[in-house]
């Protein structure tokens, strides 16, 4: 299949998520082409089958807005008329779903009919969608998507809470390359960061409000009280600042460091020991599943689709929102004893598995031959 994927291409989840299927299907021998502003950050490297379309917006000394959606919608019609598109599949529906019914109405206009799959990927809906700047439009191309998806059957239950929606939303979850992941830690990488053993925690978000990294800096000193630990946090975004300043002006804040953003979440954490996703919400959590694959037990939220990937006294704990007290306790129960610890990182590899790469792939190929069709 002809397969066109347009997503953002920042370190955020979808555009994540939406990177790692392009590859996933271009390893299928399906042609991908990625539509976006930006090279996708997790699209390093040559693939013969995998072709990138960046979407240029002209400027005009009229426009104090460029209309990006304009120049989006061009580029889709652009590449479905001259790659023989059989498909689009857009994610994170804000603009990319109405831009994607409109493509779809300019080249029904020229006989050329071109399905489109919206997934909703979180904020879209529970946050920025919602807004009534956004919300008509939103809930129209949600309507007029061929088919809507889900991260999660959370998202799935806050879309129709949300929007007046009556269309059926199928929900695949999230999936991640547990091979890639799963790999022995680099020990001289980890002595480097913890030259006295101390256990390794990880944090890795986009630093906004929504995440709680205030959490994780209080849940880590809390149990940094009792395991001797370091905490990385990796990623960047506008809470990062004003938790830098934090930890400069506290003395028990020597234990944290501050990564940025990182490419290869893979070669970092398998040399974790814990992950810590305290968010206020999270349609799913890539980030947690990620760290799973790669064996870290997960202290997280019950926010959200959390408990549809992380498994209470399993593979990790789950707190209510803002109870630090208590994700540091739980933390400090998984660490406190090697077994323990062994025992939640097989546990948290088994439930990666689950969520591995070649289950859910298939499940998009199928939906996008049955659309075709
Ligand atoms: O977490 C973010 O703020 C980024 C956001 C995105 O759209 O890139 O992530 C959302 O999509 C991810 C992939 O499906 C999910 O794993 C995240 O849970 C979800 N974030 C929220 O719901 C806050």
């Amino acid at each position: 299949m002809n397969i066109a994927i347009v997503c953002y291409p920042t370190f955020g989840g979808s555009g994540v998520l939406a990177t790692e299927l392009g590859k996933a299907l271009a390893n299928k021998g399906h042609n991908i082409h990625f539509i976006t502003y930006q090279q996708p950050v997790r699209l390093a490297g040559f693939h013969a089958n995998i072709f990138y379309h960046e979407v240029r917006v002209p400027t005009y000394p009229l426009f104090d807005y460029p209309p990006y959606e304009t120049a989006l919608t061009s580029t889709m019609v652009d590449v479905v008329q001259n790659h023989a598109i059989d498909i689009l599949h857009v994610h994170y529906a804000i603009p990319h779903a109405s831009a994607a019914y409109m493509a779809k109405q300019i080249l029904a206009k020229e006989n050329k009919t071109i399905p489109f799959i919206t997934t909703l990927h979180g904020t879209d809906i529970t946050l920025v969608g919602r807004d009534k700047m956004y919300s008509p439009v939103v809930t129209f191309s949600m309507m007029e998507s061929d088919m809507l998806t889900a991260v999660s059957s959370n998202l799935k239950d806050e879309t129709y809470r949300n929007f007046d929606i009556t269309k059926p939303i199928e929900v695949i979850h999230n999936f991640v390359d547990v091979n890639r992941f799963h790999k022995k830690p680099v020990d001289a990488f980890k002595k480097l960061i913890a030259p006295n053993g101390e256990k390794i925690i990880v944090h890795a978000s986009n630093f906004r409000k929504v995440k709680r990294v205030d959490d994780v800096l209080d849940t880590f000193l809390l149990l940094n009280k009792t395991i001797p630990s370091k905490l990385l946090l990796i990623g960047d975004g506008p809470e990062r600042g004003r938790i830098e300043q934090i930890t400069r002006d506290c003395e028990s804040c020597a234990e944290v460091k501050f990564l940025g953003k990182q490419e290869q979440m893979e070669d970092i954490l398998p040399i974790a020991d814990l992950f810590l996703l305290p968010s206020e919400y999270e349609s799913f959590g890539l980030a947690a599943l990620e760290a799973m694959a790669a064996e870290v037990p997960v202290i997280s939220t019950n926010a959200g689709g959390l408990p549809e990937i992380n498994v209470n006294g399993y593979c990790g704990y789950m707190s209510d929102v803002g109870d630090v007290e208590d994700m540091a306790k739980n933390a400090i129960s998984i660490l406190k004893d090697e077994a323990t610890h062994r025992l939640f990182k097989d546990n948290a590899l088994a439930q990666a598995k689950k969520f591995d790469i070649n289950n859910i792939v298939p499940i998009y190929e199928k939906l996008y031959e049955r659309l075709i069709k």
